[in-house]
């Protein structure tokens, strides 16, 4: 077992047995919806996993420790509090020698869940390249993350806070396959089509679970994106989404938000601006990624595939 990591017997037991497993992030609960919807959001992710028969691995930094699987005072915690830092990558080192809490980004939730040796991991937005990089530098660390760590991400692709022509760029440089579900478009989170195509457009869980099993057991080691577009009756009418991403995006610049408060930033304001159009939309496609992310780990698992043993990545 790696040092500062704690994983609940359950997910330790089906993790030996090589069940079927799927990780959950907690920035989401911390910074993407407010107190209490955040946390029926993220109870609602651990039953759909349950329901579709796959063990859910909510994942965060509790006292220091990094935390595989949550309890429920846990995760009323993370939802209550309005002080649990966001933690990325680099965040972690000092989260555990201070003993705090944290809330994992996409990249936090994946550099932990592959110690755990977990290879599925649903959310609902990832952090990209964000308009304006060319003088601002910002680039989630989402993507370096996808680049170097062996776990599919089941994402509805990237808010248009973002610039998809440009993540889609760097993702290529990395080596990370961008593949649709039952789509030839990357999606922009709230509508179907960011006008940039996938790599691959893939139809079941299954095939997706074999392009995964290729990828790893020819040794290319790294993430794989998979993008599954907000189902057409939850879309939200692009020009609304644009008008309070560019209010949104102008009131960051005027008041001088940086680093990563920038994404917690605009998130905020355009849930504001859409008013509770936009969380109902939200919440729906998350819940369709956990359910889709639990189909594949399964496809996965019955394919005797294991991404890692006791947290060496294969
Ligand atoms: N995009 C969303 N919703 C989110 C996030 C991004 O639509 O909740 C969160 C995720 O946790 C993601 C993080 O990993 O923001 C990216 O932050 P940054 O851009 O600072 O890397
Ligand atoms: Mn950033």
């Amino acid at each position: 077992m790696r040092p500062h990591l704690r994983i609940t017997r359950e997910l330790s037991e089906a993790l030996d047995a090589g069940q079927a497993v799927v990780a959950l992030e907690s920035t989401i609960i911390s910074h993407g919806f407010r107190y209490p919807a955040n946390v029926e959001c993220a109870r609602e992710c651990e039953s759909i996993a349950r329901e579709e028969g796959v063990i859910p691995a909510t994942i965060a930094v509790i006292g220091g420790q990094l935390a595989v699987g949550l309890s429920e005072q846990e995760i009323e915690r993370l939802g209550r509090s309005r002080e649990i830092p966001k933690a990325s990558r680099r965040d972690l080192p000092l989260l555990i020698a201070s003993g705090r809490d944290g809330a994992t980004t996409v990249a936090g939730t994946m550099a932990v869940a592959a110690m755990a040796g977990i290879g599925v991991f649903a959310t609902g937005g990832i952090g990209g390249v964000h308009r304006g990089a060319e003088h601002s530098f910002d680039i989630s660390a989402d993507l370096e993350e996808l680049a170097r760590t062996s776990l599919a991400v089941v994402s509805a692709g990237a808010k248009s806070v973002l610039d998809p022509g440009l993540t889609l760029e760097y993702l290529e440089t990395r080596g990370v396959p961008v593949l649709g579900y039952r789509t030839g478009a990357f999606p922009a989170f709230y509508t179907r089509d960011s006008g940039f195509p996938v790599d691959a457009r893939l139809e079941t869980p299954e095939e997706i679970a074999s392009v995964l099993q290729a990828k790893w057991e020819a040794g290319l080691t790294g993430g794989v994106l998979v993008v599954n577009p907000i189902a057409e009756e939850h879309a939200l009418p692009a020009d609304g989404v644009e008008s309070a991403v560019s209010s949104a995006l102008a009131e960051a610049r005027e008041g001088g938000i940086r680093g990563k408060a920038v994404t917690p930033f605009l998130l905020a304001r355009i849930h504001e601006l859409t008013g509770g159009a936009s969380e109902a939309a939200n919440k729906e496609l998350v819940w369709s990624n956990v359910r889709l992310a639990s189909r594949i780990a399964l496809a996965l698992a019955s394919r005797g595939r294991r991404t890692h043993i006791r947290g060496r990545q294969l």
